[in-house]
């Protein structure tokens, strides 16, 4: 239902409703969550919360702004304080408009000459809109009101100025007559009698509301005896929040520390709970915004036989047609939804410029070998974590695919047997099976990597890129720490980690067979083949 809807069903409701002020989104959202079945958005606490007085200083544009806020927090309806409208029936007609289309339900207009003055303040000084005048203005908004179910108060200030009840219930009528959809009449006395006397004599031929801010302390039945549709307690948050503000203040100023008052203020998580912080976490899951995705590149050696080249910077840093080589992967890491990316270094640890990524280093990383780099980035190896040589390059499609399989371990595996056309070889491994001749949607499952496979056993090599998930994350981990704590953390390679996972068998790890398309930098014969491809 619409909020205007809303409004209207408040005001024809068989007995007294009332609503709460609210003067942004938190104490809109604190009024809400409270029962309120509806908000004033009232002019002297919006104001006030400005730093402005209540006499007309809040431009429409500011109010506008406040409103929209609140109204994107709340599903309550609210009935907006619009003072004069604005200006003539013209801006009353510009401020119809863009409430209608920020979903306010209503506005309330006071007939009083711009620039107004709050109620309570040199009351009987302020002066009357002509009658004609103001339900002219009631005319120009009923008119131009692009929901019909839109919500136009009168506001009559008759008894406020010292005008007598009969000005009053003339006014009130000349409103209703205009097109008004309620009158709220408003009084400074401080019994209910004067406004009880008005409804005496009222013809009821709209509802009325009343804002009992100074006969505070009538019995709710009398309202509602009186045939009061709404009440309107218009200030009492911001009241509320101004004490609170000023014990909390004064008692830190005094004390000089919040040792004292931290049992009287809600707890940070309340704040967030009211921001609905909830709610974007909840959001990040459906949408994926925050990717749950990391990656490891292990980037700590120097490389043999690349002198000249990693003189002064590590393998990974030689330029590949102009660009570092690991910035081609990171690239890569990127373009699938990597956001979370470690780097290990070890050798020229400054030459390392990379930039969007967190830097673990390994200063032993000439002794350690492969786990010692990773386990200095522990704190990455959670979750669902891509581990990858810094010094390969490959096409995309390779980690699309490595990201797009369900397995809690993942290797890449070049089934081409190019190994064989050269005498430095990587990680040989053993496959369940050879790689397919052409396309398949078997499982392939690794059976031993490293040191241990011969060339003649050997299904292919692994290029140095893996994943962990689910379950395999916290296997991998514990098979390094075993295997770092059996060595003293010297010399292990990533291969040992996993040729002892395939032994063992627990879960089945996962080969994706590739056929070439990727490199590492290994040699200077490497490094002139990057730069040709
Ligand atoms: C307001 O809340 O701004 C009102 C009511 O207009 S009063 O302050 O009583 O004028
Ligand atoms: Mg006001």
């Amino acid at each position: 239902m619409k909020a205007s809807t809303r409004l209207r069903k408040l005001l024809e409701s068989s007995n007294t409703e009332y609503i709460l002020e609210a003067h942004n989104a938190l104490s809109a959202t604190i009024a809400e969550s409270s029962g309120a079945k509806g908000l004033w958005a009232s002019s002297l606490t919006l104001s006030a919360s400005y730093g402005l007085r209540d006499n007309s200083e809040m431009t429409m544009t500011q109010v506008l702004d406040v409103l929209e806020s609140m109204t994107e927090r709340v599903e309550v309806p609210i009935l907006f304080d619009g003072d004069t409208g604005y200006g003539q029936f013209s801006h009353f007609q510009q401020l119809v408009r863009k409430l209608c289309a920020r979903e306010i339900a209503g506005v309330c207009i006071e007939d009083k000459i711009f620039p107004k003055t709050n109620s309570f303040l040199q009351s009987e000084q302020q002066q009357l809109a002509p009658v004609d005048e103001f339900c002219g203005k009631i005319r120009a908004g009923k008119d131009i009101q692009p929901d019909p179910d839109f919500v136009v108060v009168a506001r009559t200030e008759a008894l406020i100025t010292g005008l007598d009840m009969s000005a009053a219930l003339e006014r009130a009528e000349r409103y209703a007559e205009a097109g008004a959809d309620a009158i709220l009449i408003h009084s400074k006395a401080p019994t209910f009698n004067e406004v009880h006397e008005f409804m005496t004599q009222w013809n009821r031929s709209v509802p009325v509301i009343c804002v009992p801010t100074t006969y505070y302390s009538t019995p709710e039945e009398a309202y509602d005896r009186a045939g009061i549709s709404l009440v309107i307690w218009a200030n009492h948050l911001l009241r509320a929040a101004v004490a609170a503000m000023q014990r909390v203040a004064n008692q830190i100023s005094t004390s000089g520390t919040a040792r004292g008052v931290e049992d009287e203020i809600v707890p940070v998580k309340e704040l967030f709970r009211l921001q609905d912080t909830e709610g974007l976490s909840e959001s990040e899951r459906v949408y994926g915004q925050v990717s749950p995705w990391r990656a490891i590149l292990l980037a700590a050696t120097r490389g043999s036989g690349l002198d000249d080249l990693t003189r002064d910077r590590p393998k990974c840093m030689i330029p590949i047609s102009g660009v570092p080589a690991i910035e081609k992967q990171l690239q890569h890491m990127r373009a699938e939804g990597i956001r979370d990316i470690a780097v290990v270094r070890g050798y020229a640890p400054e030459a390392m410029t990379t930039e969007g990524v967190q830097f673990f280093d390994n200063p032993n990383w000439q002794e350690t070998g492969e786990l010692g780099s990773l386990a200095t980035a522990r704190p990455f190896l959670k979750g669902d974590v891509v581990i990858a040589y810094g010094d390969i390059l490959y096409k995309r499609y390779i980690l699309h695919e490595l990201m797009a399989s369900d397995a809690p371990v993942t290797v890449v595996v070049d089934g081409s047997r190019a190994f064989l056309e050269s005498d430095q070889t990587g990680d040989l491994v053993r496959v369940s099976q050879p790689p397919p001749e052409g396309y398949d949607e078997n499982d392939y499952r690794l059976v031993g990597i490293g040191s241990s496979i011969s060339r003649d056993d050997a299904h292919g090599e692994w290029i140095g890129l893996a994943r962990l998930r689910g379950e395999g994350t916290p296997w991998f981990s514990d098979t390094l720490e075993e295997i770092l704590s059996e060595s003293g953390g010297i010399e292990c390679d990533m291969a040992t980690a996993l040729h002892r996972m395939a032994l063992e068998g627990r879960i089945p790890i996962r080969v994706i067979y590739i056929q070439r398309d990727w490199i590492d930098i290994n040699s200077v014969a490497d490094v002139a083949r990057g730069n040709t491809n």
